[in-house]
């Protein structure tokens, strides 16, 4: 795996557009990822406050050791703010998309101990709604990550199938999976990504992915994820709320807000 060096554009580029991933090493210091746990911690223990329900998840909200996703990080802590809009990731935004990246969301993404659920196999672009899809997501180990914890894993290439049907799942945080997965791996290799801290996973939005749950009975399996729009892509605003809303509504009945 290769450290990013926007001096390597074309490389990058060619990368990116064969396998619609790339990987990078050592992408954020110790320091920085030492930082991010910390307000991490301070988010998951209540000293950050403020963030409304529909934009953190448990996996049993009685239980906020069991703190699973975070939604638009950079509105909550100041050092998030910087990592999605004046660091690196927004300059590899820029290269994959070629165009000006607007930074959409910044996620946590923590599967605890036991608990954390698989991550169904999606396209993130079904949920973006974007014509056309040219969007990017990055994904940053915050801990060392395995097959035991769930590494992510891709469809390789798979980007080239263009948005596929999507259907429900009851999986907080993770609303929808591809309907035709089988269908779809026997088409493309899947490559699986375990993770050094600090490692980056940059994936178009019509690559699907994946992982599995964790199986480990100490160990979390903490990340980061950066959502960038290439500036050129309309969203379909109308369309998006009504699915956010929808979203929202069918956690509430199933009591997980
Ligand atoms: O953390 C995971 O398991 C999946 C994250 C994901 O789906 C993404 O970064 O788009």
């Amino acid at each position: 795996m290769k450290t990013f060096d926007p001096g390597n554009e074309p490389e990058i580029l060619a990368t990116y557009g064969r396998d619609g991933y790339v990987a990078f090493e050592g992408f954020l210091d110790r320091e920085t990822i030492a930082a991010a746990l910390g307000k991490i911690a301070d988010i998951r223990e209540g000293r950050i406050g403020g963030i409304p329900d529909d934009r953190i998840y448990f996996e049993d909200p009685a239980d906020r050791s069991t703190l699973k996703q975070v939604q638009e990080l950079f509105k909550w802590d100041k050092l998030f703010e910087r990592l999605m809009f004046e660091g690196r990731a927004r300059r590899l935004a820029e290269i994959l998309l070629q165009d000006e990246a607007v930074g959409r969301n910044m996620q946590y993404f923590n599967k605890p101990p036991l608990v954390g659920q698989p991550t169904p196999p999606h396209q993130d672009g079904y949920y973006f709604m974007l014509k056309p899809c040219v969007a990017v997501t990055m994904w940053l180990a915050l801990e060392p990550v395995d097959e035991e914890t769930g590494c992510v894993r891709y469809l390789e290439g798979s980007h080239k199938a263009g948005i596929q049907p999507h259907e429900r799942t009851q999986t907080i945080g993770f609303s929808q999976q591809v309907s035709d997965f089988d269908g779809l791996r026997g088409s493309y290799p899947e490559r699986a990504f375990p993770a050094a801290p600090g490692t980056l996973l940059a994936h178009d939005a019509r690559t699907v992915h994946f992982a599995g749950g964790n199986q480990s009975h100490s160990r979390t399996r903490q990340a980061l994820g950066f959502i960038y729009y290439a500036k050129r892509a309309r969203e379909d605003q109308a369309a998006h709320a009504a699915y956010q809303a929808k979203l929202a509504e069918d956690l509430r009945e199933r009591g997980a807000l």
